[in-house]
């Protein structure tokens, strides 16, 4: 026997490998069940198109590494389906299952058919032509007879096989099926085109068919597209099932994916029930459907029945309620919610959608509105998809009338009157009234009462929550009129919490100047900044009338924090109520000014881990603050003081290995003494 030539042996070798590839594209996409890792795979792909690069001559338009490789077309040729693709009747409601039913029961003359059924996707319906084996040819389903020759786009999808597995497939396979974006890829290509400026496909089914529209197979590949069989159209030498169920596992035997909820169902309460059940799990599954198909299972009865028009008299698609229609925007308010955020509103003439009558939608922020460019009068496309809140998808601009205004978001609140402002960077406007606002009260007052703020132990978010329900509290001032008969007047209040509470409100009123700044919840004013205005401007007189230049002077105080304490202090509603408040009689010793060389701790960091059993740790933070001291979340080699309280984690070890001196909780009370 003569020596085997090079050329031969990596002909050989690009058989197997071949071979292999499909062998684990089949596992992978079909069975969903790998036996390879992803990196033992490109290995693989690697080999192969390394001897293709060596070798030209070998390269066959089935193998898999040959999946993009034309130049763009001109033009979209025909393609004729021999078998004309049908479309399917559609059924909305039960009743007209029940009637499809029934008729097909006549026909056939029989008590109850059994039923393929399965999710009806909503992409773009595809006929793939296989011969020996091998896809030759893709077109759409255009008008039925005629449709669009897309054979170089759907070879880059790798769900679709280039060559068949096995040797036992007809000679000529025309398999059909539908061609999906499923909702990961979709989100992921429209944050892809966000993030360039491009214009964002509407839903998926949209996204699935422009890229599979494109004259330039490379822009295909790029998108996420994958497809599922339900189906056969012409088949010339080789023998079929006679079952529906049947033929769709022997077309997943040949390395077609079909989808895993398909079933067999007796008769047509388990198409019923079958509805039911898919329509629940809608939401989990990975791509959008927009019903569920039933398909008399015995082809020998698919055959009696036949067609009427262009569809079949033995299939029926079950919609789903639509999830997007249209409908006209009547108004758009602005609501503010307890944490003052303004959120504006389409108020939209009622339509049904998604199953439920829907007649608001939330706009989110003047991002949203402007990126949408929607405006009163405008028709809209309203989308309810499950159980998430309706949203408008598009504007249909050709319906829009006149030149309505756009919209902007208020400059004042449209509960409290005061000012709105909007920080920089940031996607909210917010209402400036805090203090004031009717639609953050509760909010407002239970942040006023909470620990860190002015600490009124026995206020919790229940009774906030009934006093302003029942007209006793508007603001924080009003809390220090409450007297024991309001207070016992609340649900689950015996006297002696009653009277608790009203002690607890006297004692509240001897706080600190930190705490009383902290407690108005300024936007942007945490606790440590409120340490810091308080440190600086000694009074509250001083930090009121401050503005944002001298704000600015403060350590730490940036132009958005500044400009947030002067809205606030210009409210005159904001002004009023701690006008109340300190005729009520709140009142904090005078700070004293401590000059900045005369911090104690200062240019000093500390990291604390672990509990502390005296002290909260944001209180140990906020007292080594006051004494200049840095507080930092991690150990590095610029830490002067690691403090360890109880069960420490890695970063007292992290110190011990630095060297770091090491304090126990009561080593930092003496030093903060
Ligand atoms: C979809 N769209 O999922 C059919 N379909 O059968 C399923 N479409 C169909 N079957 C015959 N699952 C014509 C169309």
């Amino acid at each position: 026997m003569p020596p085997i030539s090079p050329h031969e042996q990596a002909r050989d070798r690009i058989a197997q490998l071949r071979d292999d590839i499909n062998h684990h594209n089949y596992r992978y996409y079909i069975l969903d069940d790998p036996e390879i890792t992803d990196s033992e795979y490109d290995r693989l792909l690697r080999e192969l198109q390394d001897l293709e690069q060596h070798y030209p001559d070998l390269i066959t338009p089935d193998s898999p590494t040959q999946r993009v490789g034309a130049a763009p077309l001109e033009s979209f040729s025909e393609v004729k389906h021999r078998i004309p693709m049908l479309s399917l009747g559609n059924a909305f409601n039960n009743e007209e299952v029940l009637d499809f039913d029934r008729r097909a029961r006549e026909r056939l003359d029989v008590e109850v058919i059994d039923y393929a059924v399965e999710p009806k996707l909503d992409g773009l319906a595809i006929s793939l032509r296989y011969e020996n084996g091998v896809l030759v040819q893709a077109g759409t389903r255009g008008d039925g007879t005629t449709g669009e020759d897309v054979t170089l786009n759907v070879r880059t999808i790798d769900t679709i096989p280039l060559r068949l597995v096995g040797d036992d497939y007809p000679q000529v396979l025309e398999v059909r099926g539908e061609i999906i974006m499923n909702k990961a890829g979709f989100e992921k290509l429209n944050r892809q085109r966000r993030e360039q400026g491009e214009k964002e496909f509407v839903n998926p089914r949209n996204a699935a068919a422009g890229s599979l529209r494109q004259l330039d197979p490379r822009i295909t590949a790029a998108r996420p597209l994958s497809f599922f069989s339900y189906g056969v159209g012409e088949v010339l030498g080789g023998r079929l099932e006679d079952r529906h169920s049947a033929i769709i596992k022997q077309l997943q035997g040949w390395g077609l994916r079909i989808n895993p909820e398909s079933k067999v169902v007796k008769g047509v309460q388990g198409c019923l029930d079958y509805y039911q059940k898919i329509q629940e799990k809608r939401d989990s599954l990975p791509y959008e459907i927009d019903g569920v198909v039933f398909k008399v299972d015995s082809i020998a009865q698919q055959e009696r029945l036949g067609f009427v028009a262009r569809a079949p008299r033995w299939a029926i698609a079950r919609k789903f309620p639509a999830q997007e229609e249209m409908t006209v925007v009547e108004a758009i308010d602005v609501q503010v919610g307890r944490t003052g955020a303004l959120t504006p509103v389409a108020r939209l003439q009622p339509v049904f959608v998604g199953g439920v009558t829907v007649s608001n939608a939330t706009l989110h922020n003047q991002d949203e509105i402007d990126r949408l460019d929607v405006r009163v009068g405008d028709t809209v496309i309203v989308r309810r998809a499950g159980d998430v809140i309706p949203q408008i998808v598009s504007v249909v601009r050709s319906r829009r009338q006149g030149r309505p205004r756009k919209f902007k978001m208020p400059t004042h609140c449209p509960v409290c009157g005061s000012a709105t402002e909007r920080i920089e960077g940031e996607a909210k406007t917010f209402c400036t009234g805090g203090l004031y606002c009717e639609a953050q009260r509760k909010e407002m007052i239970k942040h006023f009462a909470s620990r860190r703020a002015l600490d009124i132990e026995g206020l919790g978010e229940k009774l906030v929550e009934q006093l302003v329900d029942a007209g006793l509290v508007h603001d924080p001032a009003d809390l220090y009129a409450l007297n024991e008969a309001q207070l016992s007047g609340m649900e689950r209040m015996a006297e002696k919490s009653a009277q608790n509470i009203l002690a607890a409100l006297e004692k509240s009123k001897q706080t600190t100047l930190a705490r009383f700044i902290y407690a108005l919840g300024i936007h942007n004013v945490g606790e440590t900044t409120a340490q810091t205005l308080a440190q600086h401007f000694a009074t509250l007189e001083q930090l009121m009338t401050a503005d944002e230049e001298s704000l600015q002077a403060a350590p730490d105080v940036g132009p958005i924090v500044a400009h947030s304490i002067v809205t606030f202090f210009a409210q005159p509603h904001n002004r009023e109520v701690i006008d109340k408040l300190l005729a009520a009689g709140l009142h904090w010793p005078e700070v004293e000014i401590k000059s900045e060389d005369a911090l104690p701790l200062k240019g000093k960091t500390f990291v604390l881990t672990g509990t502390l059993t005296q002290m909260s740790r944001n209180d140990a933070k906020a007292a080594l603050q006051a004494l200049g001291a840095k507080v930092s979340g991690s150990v590095s080699k610029k830490t002067d003081y690691v403090v360890v309280g109880e069960n420490p984690g890695s970063k007292a070890v992290k110190a011990e290995q630095l060297g770091i001196e090491i304090l126990s909780e009561s080593e930092l009370l003496q030093r903060l003494e």
